[in-house]
Parts: C-alpha cells; sequence; structure tokens
C-alpha cells in the first residue's frame, strides 16, 4: 500500500439496523471519508439513515477496545489474546467445577442477529459451556413472535413478513418504523413506502399510544391504552365473525385446524365490550375491521410495542388468525413467507416451549433460553442451581432488560464474568475480563437474519472494509478460542472439525448454505454461490416473495388449546381485576431514528443537540399534576425511580408517559465519553422484572405502571 493511495469505494450492507441499507464507503487505505447510500443496491436503491455515518464513527471511536482488558487491583489492564482467552477459561471452568455446568449463564445481545459470525458461531459458545442458563434479549423483544411462528408454521424463524410493498392497507399495532426503520420487516427507506401506499389510493392505520412519526405520515391514528391490543383484536376478529367476513375461498383458511374453537371464543367480545378498556370506540372498530376487509390488499402488522406486553403472545397470536381469517396470509400484499438465499432455518432448531423452567419463578424456556426477566434473580436467590458466572456476548442488559438496577446488583456478586464486547459500558464494567471483537467494518458482511424477513429477496455479500489490526480476533474467533480451552477435541473427528472451521470461518459455511439453499445447485455449475455474490458487490436481486404455504402440504394448527385460556386470564385481568390507581400513569418506551438500543451514544453527531431522552406526558395530565415542559420530574415505579426533563406534548395519550430505553450512561467505571456527557436515565430502572407476559415468558415493559412528581 502507498502512502498517498487513489481513493476507493467500498460497498457493504448497514450492520446497524435490520432495514438492510446499501452503502458506500470512501476511503483511502481504510481511511473513510465519506458514507453515502448505494444506489445499485437493489434492496435500498440509495436509502439510508442518519445512522448509517455513524459507522465510521464507531470504526474511529478511541474508546472502542481493541485489545482485552483484565480486572486487576489497580484497574483495568490491556494484556494480550492467548493470556486473556486462557485466563477466561480457567475462570469458567472453576466455576463450573465447583458447582455445575449451569452455574455458568451466557447473555446474548441484539449485535449478534446482525453479525454472520455470531449466527454462525454462536453455538460452538454454547457447546463448549453445555449449561441450560441462556437468555438473550429475544425475551425483551420479539419472543411472542416466534412462539406463534412454531406453533403455527412449525418454525421459530418461518416468519411471516408484510408485504408492503404491494399492500393496500397497512394496519400497525406496536411499530413505529418511521423511526426503528422496521422490525421483523426488513424494508429500506420504509416512509416512502407507506407514503407509496397513500399514493396508490390505499389507507395506513397506525394504532398507538403516541402519535409517533408513523401515524403522522399515516391515514389515520387511534391511540389505544398501553396492554390492551389483545382486547382490540378479539373485538375485531368478532367482528370478522359476526359480519361474514371470514375469506373461506383463501390459500390459507383451509389449512387451518382450530377455527370452530376460536371463532366460538371470539363470540363473546363484542366491540361494545372492549372500547372503555382499549380506549377506542366500538363505531371506530367496526369502520376498521369493514375497510381492511374491503381492501383489495392488506395486511395486520403488530411489533415490539404488542410483544412486550403483558399479553403479547396472545395478541400477535390473534393478529395472525386476524391475516387468516380475512385472506391475508401467504396472499400478495398481506404477509407472506420469503425465500432467503442462505437458508438459516435449517440450520436453527424449530423451536420449543417449556422444556424447561426456570429454578425461582418456574418461567417456561422456548428453544433453550429462559427469559432474561429472570435472569438477575437467578444469580441473587442462593441454592442448588445458582447462577455464578456470567459470558455477556453485544449484549448490555443492564439497560435493556427490566430492573436494570437489580440486575447491576446481581452482577457485582458473581464469582467470575467475561464480557464479548467493544465498548466498556454499563454491563461490561462488570466483567473480569472484557475481550474486544473487532469492529463491523473489519469483517465480512452477509445478512442471515435479516434477508430471511426481508420484504423483497435479494442476496448480498460484503467483504472486510479493511483487514484487521495484526492479532485481532472477531467474534467468532473468540468463540472458537474459549470452545477449544474448555473442551479440548476428544477424537479426530473432532480435530477435523474444528481445524476446518477454524481454517474457513464463517465465510465457508456461508458458502455451503449457498450452494445448497434455494437457488444453489450444490456444485453443479448455475446456481447461487458466494463467488457470484463477490462479483456483484451491490448485492442480487431474487424476486418479490412469492406464496409458499400450498407447496409444503402442511396444516396450520391454530392451537386454541394452547391460546384461548389466556383469554380468561385477560378477562380476569381486565374485567374483574382491581381498578387502576387514579394517581399513575401508564409508561411506555420510545425509539429515536438517531438513536440505537444502548449503545449509539458515543457518536458526537448523533446525540449533539437537545437531550432526547425526556419524559412525554400529555398537557392535561401535566395541568393536574402542576409539571411545566421543561421541569424535572421524579418518576417512581414499584422498582425504582428516576428523574428527568418533562417534554409537555399532545402527540401522547393522556394518562401515558414515554421514556426511551438505552439511556443511563452516568454509572461510575463507563468508558465512553460522549455517551457520559450525554448520559440521561435508564427506562429499565422503572420497568419491572416481575411484570412478564406469563405465557411466554416475554417481559412487559410496556404499561408499567408510575407515578409522577414534579421534583424540586
Ligand atoms: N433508530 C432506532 N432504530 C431501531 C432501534 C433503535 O433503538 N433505534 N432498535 C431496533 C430494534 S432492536 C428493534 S426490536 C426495532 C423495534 O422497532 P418497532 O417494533 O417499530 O418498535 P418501536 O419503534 O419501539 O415502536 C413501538 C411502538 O409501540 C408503541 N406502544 C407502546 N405500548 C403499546 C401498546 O400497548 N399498544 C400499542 N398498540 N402500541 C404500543 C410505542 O408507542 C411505539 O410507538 O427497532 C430497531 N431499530
Ligand atoms: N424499556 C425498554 N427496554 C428495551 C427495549 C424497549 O423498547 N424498551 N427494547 C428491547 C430490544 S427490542 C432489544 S433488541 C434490547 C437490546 O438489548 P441488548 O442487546 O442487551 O443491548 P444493546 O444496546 O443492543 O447492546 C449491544 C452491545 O453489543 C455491543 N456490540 C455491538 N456490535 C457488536 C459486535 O459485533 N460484537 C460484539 N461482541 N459486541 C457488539 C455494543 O457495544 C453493546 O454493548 O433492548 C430491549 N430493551
Ligand atoms: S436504516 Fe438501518 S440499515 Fe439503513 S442506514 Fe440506517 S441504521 Fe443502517
Ligand atoms: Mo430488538
Amino acid at each position: 500500500m502507498t502512502q498517498h493511495a487513489e481513493p476507493e469505494v467500498h460497498y457493504r450492507t448497514c450492520n446497524l439496523c435490520e432495514a438492510m441499507c446499501g452503502i458506500a464507503i470512501t476511503h483511502r487505505d481504510g481511511q473513510i471519508e465519506s458514507i453515502r447510500g448505494d444506489e445499485q443496491d437493489p434492496f435500498s436503491r440509495g436509502h439510508i439513515c442518519p445512522k448509517a455515518v455513524a459507522l465510521k464513527d464507531l470504526h474511529e471511536d478511541p474508546d472502542r477496545l481493541r485489545q482485552p482488558l483484565l480486572r486487576t487491583e489497580d484497574g483495568w489492564r490491556e494484556i494480550g489474546w492467548p493470556e486473556a482467552l486462557d485466563r477466561a477459561a480457567d475462570g469458567l471452568r472453576a466455576v463450573q467445577q465447583a458447582h455445575g455446568r449451569d452455574a455458568v449463564a451466557t447473555y446474548l445481545g441484539n449485535p449478534n442477529a446482525h453479525s454472520l459470525g455470531n449466527m454462525l458461531f454462536g453455538r460452538t459458545l454454547h457447546q463448549a459451556l453445555r449449561s441450560r442458563q441462556r437468555f438473550s434479549a429475544t425475551s425483551v423483544d420479539q419472543l411472542p413472535h416466534h412462539i406463534v411462528a412454531h406453533h403455527l408454521f412449525g418454525h421459530q424463524l418461518r416468519l411471516p413478513v408484510p408485504d408492503i410493498n404491494r399492500t393496500d392497507f397497512m394496519l400497525m399495532l406496536g411499530a413505529n418504523p418511521v423511526a426503528s426503520n422496521g422490525s421483523l420487516m426488513t424494508v429500506a427507506n420504509v416512509k416512502q413506502k407507506l407514503k407509496d401506499i397513500l399514493a396508490r389510493g390505499g389507507e395506513v392505520v397506525v394504532i398507538d399510544p403516541r402519535r409517533t412519526e408513523t401515524a403522522e405520515i399515516a391515514s389515520a391514528h387511534h391511540f389505544i391504552r398501553p396492554g390492551t391490543d389483545a382486547l382490540l383484536m378479539l373485538a375485531m376478529l368478532h367482528e370478522v365473525f359476526a359480519t361474514g367476513r371470514v375469506k373461506q375461498d383463501s390459500r390459507a383458511l383451509p389449512l387451518c385446524d382450530g377455527l370452530d374453537e376460536i371463532a366460538a371464543a371470539v363470540a363473546d367480545w363484542p366491540p361494545e365490550r372492549v372500547a372503555a378498556h382499549t380506549g377506542i370506540s366500538a363505531g371506530v372498530i367496526r369502520d376498521l375491521v369493514a375497510r381492511f376487509c374491503a381492501a383489495p390488499r392488506a395486511v395486520c402488522y403488530g411489533r415490539m410495542g404488542v410483544s412486550v406486553q403483558e399479553f403479547g403472545l396472545l395478541t400477535q397470536h390473534l393478529v395472525t388468525l386476524f391475516n387468516i381469517v380475512t385472506g391475508r396470509l401467504d396472499e400478495e400484499g398481506g404477509v407472506m413467507f420469503t425465500r432467503p438465499a442462505a437458508d438459516i432455518l435449517s440450520y436453527t432448531g424449530p423451536g420449543r416451549l417449556g422444556k424447561h423452567h426456570t429454578r425461582v419463578r418456574g418461567l417456561p424456556d422456548f428453544g433453550s433460553e429462559f427469559p432474561v426477566s429472570s435472569m438477575a434473580e437467578e444469580m441473587l436467590t442462593p441454592g442448588e442451581g445458582q447462577i455464578r458466572a456470567l459470558v455477556t456476548v453485544a449484549g448490555n442488559p443492564v439497560l435493556s432488560t427490566p430492573n436494570g438496577e437489580q440486575l447491576d446488583r446481581a452482577l457485582t456478586q458473581l464469582d467470575f464474568m467475561v464480557s464479548i464486547d467493544f465498548y466498556l459500558n454499563e454491563t461490561t464494567r462488570h466483567a473480569d475480563l472484557i475481550l474486544p471483537p473487532v469492529g463491523p467494518l473489519e469483517r465480512s458482511h452477509y445478512d442471515l437474519v435479516f434477508h430471511l424477513l426481508a420484504v423483497h429477496n435479494t442476496a448480498k455479500y460484503s467483504p472486510p472494509l479493511v483487514a484487521p489490526p495484526e492479532g485481532a480476533m472477531q467474534d467468532w474467533q473468540i468463540f472458537m478460542g474459549l470452545a477449544e480451552r474448555l473442551q479440548p477435541p476428544r477424537s479426530l473427528r473432532d480435530k477435523l472439525t474444528r481445524a476446518f472451521l477454524r481454517r474457513g470461518g464463517p465465510d465457508t459455511l456461508l458458502a455451503m448454505m449457498l450452494r445448497y439453499g434455494p437457488y444453489g445447485r450444490g456444485f453443479k455449475p448455475g446456481g447461487l454461490t458466494l463467488k457470484k455474490l463477490r462479483r456483484a458487490p451491490h448485492g442480487i436481486d431474487l424476486g418479490p416473495m412469492t406464496p409458499s404455504l400450498h407447496h409444503r402440504k402442511r396444516r396450520i394448527p391454530l392451537r386454541p388449546d394452547f391460546y384461548l385460556p389466556d383469554i380468561e386470564r385477560l378477562h380476569a385481568h381486565f374485567f374483574s381485576g382491581p381498578a387502576p390507581d387514579a394517581d399513575t400513569a401508564l409508561l411506555i418506551g420510545r425509539r429515536h431514528v438517531r438513536s440505537n438500543n444502548s449503545w449509539l451514544h458515543n457518536s458526537h453527531r448523533l446525540v449533539k443537540g437537545k437531550s432526547r431522552c425526556t419524559l412525554m406526558l400529555h398537557p392535561q395530565h401535566a395541568q393536574q399534576l402542576g409539571i411545566r415542559d421543561g421541569d424535572p420530574v421524579q418518576v417512581r415505579s414499584r422498582v425504582g425511580q428516576v428523574t428527568l426533563v418533562a417534554e409537555v406534548t399532545d402527540t401522547i395519550m393522556p394518562g401515558v408517559v414515554s421514556i426511551p430505553h438505552g439511556w443511563g450512561h452516568q454509572r461510575d467505571g463507563v468508558r465512553q465519553r460522549i455517551a457520559q456527557a450525554n448520559a440521561g436515565v435508564s427506562v429499565n430502572d422503572l420497568t419491572d422484572d416481575q411484570r412478564i407476559d406469563v405465557l411466554s415468558g416475554n417481559a412487559a415493559l410496556n404499561g408499567v405502571p408510575v407515578t409522577l412528581a414534579r421534583a424540586v
């Protein structure tokens, strides 16, 4: 390489959120000059959001760790990789030898899903530890979606995706894609796609306790009282049956078993019954159903906001049923299944619910993971089976899981902790060792997960922008390094497999998956291969989603036996439980396009300007409490309290308040200078680990009862 290299353009996919935007990075010898949207990317066609440029900040961030850190009495000390891996394995082994395998837990955070190596090699780490105590961010997010997919479609990852490109009516509950850029619906430039629906004469209807950025561009928005979406969906289903709008001649309905029981169950739920609880009038509900059913192509999309509530799983099931009975499953413009080039479904188990239960609260596992709401109590409650050590990978559960303060405390009591992460943050500051992988531009990229969830089939591979520094390790190499020390190969076969994996890495596995995927032809010529993808740096178009259910000759069990009893719980909760206290407000979260969970706050260009970590409340509500815009407000819940600035706005439903998550960087020992200067407070110091959806174990982060007072 010469010192005065010519600028080069590197094409890749942004890995920061689910939208899979193609980016073009101009650089000289790896020094980034600019990042812009790649117009030739067949999926995103030039779209990017403000976060893409933060990839440069992340790449260059002096606070990003590049060398393993060992905790010593005099503070952190940088050490070499072999020593770090030896120490990490020794520490984990010692805990397992003294207290059993399950004494070591793992927590996998969100960025794992955005990394090819982590997706393919995560199992290496789990197999080496052989512990049942596995947790992840899934149970503070989309666990209900996986369980419904597992029950109805036979695999936790067979997730139906809204066909936003071709629909005429999009009904959205608990999603704010204009801020989040879409979720379990990978779509670039979602704002334009929603506008396109309106432009072709269609409708976009948003059901949300806040008039969000998405609601602002929708044709209609209705406030809903947090946590009542299951009631609304029951009434909507009632209306479909009561008015004879069940679409018998659709593709999916004849495949379903259990529809009669469902019809009988919703018969008791006319819209009048739920109007007061939801805050949506019977007339609006009836009209909504009529318009939805009349639209040639329509889709109901329920996301994060309805997963993370006390009836999250029931709600997601009812959303899916609503799409089925109105003839929108597996139909153009409804919800459809994708055909990704690398078939991750066959690489992953179908999922199983309740094979094991947690020790303290008896919560079910799903897909061999326990609900993360139970992680702290499993550390704090003494006895056989107590968690005494933890490995975190790409996660920040102190800020991202309910009752973060309790977890913060629990982590100080562990015998040993290892964090695989490139930041010293609120969680990793408790580790004995931090093992930092290379940054995202220093590794190859292929979206195993998000191609699966994408509204249009494409495939794209990106090589690393720059080679990682000498000796640096990727996540998957760290997993292998630990596995080799924890479980030395026992047979020649083991040795050979490991050698193959170590040499080939994720790219070799990807190449095989492509060859044997739906567009591959094995080793015969003509199929889709990694070599072909390497020659197409913008990615390749594989066409729109197509109907697929009829190919599978499989029935769809609607599982009334599992879901209908939860309607009784719903009934008891809303109709025979104690009336809500007049002084309590209901807390919900929110996302902002310049933020990304807890970990992009160290980019000046993303956090600059007015603090976004505010408490939103309605003017009437504020007036009752004597709170004015800009006042400090103390917010209390069963588990904790925080003080932050009020943002008085009529975009939120009266009686509801909103705080974004991922903030609260004031904790001692964090090393992210820009984030610390823009600390905010953590909403998860208010959310309650005991508030869960008991059917799935998912955290109920929304609708948390809180009280407010002007702080003095
Ligand atoms: N900019 C940005 N983008 C992101 C992220 C980020 O942090 N920042 N995070 C990424 C991740 S990990 C995910 S999972 C996705 C999530 O993406 P989305 O699923 O779009 O989630 P949110 O943007 O949080 O929107 C959830 C909405 O639910 C509403 N809501 C809250 N409670 C209720 C309720 O009881 N009923 C109804 N109907 N609505 C309710 C909230 O007001 C909010 O508008 O975003 C991803 N993209
Ligand atoms: N109250 C409330 N809480 C929420 C939410 C909410 O809406 N409201 N949203 C929930 C949702 S949807 C999610 S997904 C979770 C997210 O929860 P987590 O996944 O626990 O948290 P993140 O903030 O995504 O933390 C990601 C961590 O990964 C590190 N990292 C980034 N890239 C890599 C990498 O390639 N390798 C490694 N090893 N580390 C990396 C970052 O430094 C950071 O420490 O939060 C949840 N918590
Ligand atoms: S929308 Fe998501 S994928 Fe696209 S540029 Fe922004 S962060 Fe990256
Ligand atoms: Mo998420």
